[in-house]
């Protein structure tokens, strides 16, 4: 490519500009304004004498050409002249003049992506994590669970000793007895904890939960905790919630 081509006076941007249509027009004066800007902040390029006339080379490498962002700005047709496209790129929404807005695809769906994979909104478009750990697929196509167990058989996955282990004791703060407060009962609270042979200290969950609402009336509140074999130990307490009395 000569240096002739790309080159351009003041004189042709005005020629070009006087055939363009206005909105073309608008749009080259504003870009001529950004470069006539960046000449200035860029003084060391040029002389002063041609400060004010735009830097040669493509004239869309600065600033999009004025273009709107994400709009495509094209040389030509003639030497020095460019023009912004007349819409939004795929992935964009709004218009050139109004300017281009991406959309965020993540919003809707997830983006296309399979639910395991996180959707990534980028401009234009978006893209999909991989899958999880222990999934096979991708984000785009799909995750899909592993069979790590072939044939049904997962014999030597079983933990050694898992045969003879005991369940985790579990223990609990005990029977609880509380007075109504409505008709619908009371707020009662208990605690419950577990020991196991194999890994000491473990979490112990309760159903219904400490600080639910009880009905009027006994319920069995079962608790339990497991182990790292899978051994489950379980353990009941009873709330009794009694009427007011007057
Ligand atoms: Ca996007």
């Amino acid at each position: 490519m000569s240096g002739r081509k790309y080159s351009r006076s003041p004189y042709v941007k005005i020629v070009v500009m006087r055939f363009a249509p206005r909105a073309w027009r608008l749009r080259s004066a504003a870009a001529i304004a950004v470069l006539g800007l960046s000449s200035l902040a860029a003084g060391a390029w040029y002389s002063s004498a041609q400060q004010a006339a735009a830097p040669a080379g493509n004239p869309c490498a600065v600033n999009n050409g004025g273009c709107a962002a994400g709009v495509t700005c094209q040389e030509g047709p003639a030497a020095g002249a460019w023009r912004c496209g007349d819409s939004c790129p795929p992935g964009f929404s709004g218009t050139p003049q109004t300017g281009c807005v991406d959309i965020n695809e993540c919003t809707v769906n997830n983006g296309g992506c399979h639910k395991l994979s996180a959707c990534r909104n980028t401009p234009g478009s978006r893209t999909c994590s991989s899958c999880p750990p222990d999934f096979a697929g991708d984000g785009y196509v799909g995750c899909f669970d592993v069979n790590e167990c072939p044939a049904g058989d997962c014999s030597d996955r079983i933990p050694a000793g898992a045969e003879k282990a005991t369940p985790p004791t579990v223990t609990t703060s005990g029977d609880v007895t509380v007075t109504a407060t409505s008709e619908a009962g009371a707020a009662a609270t208990f605690t419950a904890s577990a020991k196991d042979n194999i890994d000491g200290t473990r979490q112990a969950y309760c159903l219904p939960r400490s600080g639910a609402m009880f009905p009027i009336g006994k319920t069995t509140v079962n608790c339990w905790a497991i182990n790292s074999v899978g051994k489950i130990g379980r353990t009941t307490l009873t709330v009794t919630v009694n009427r007011p009395q007057f």
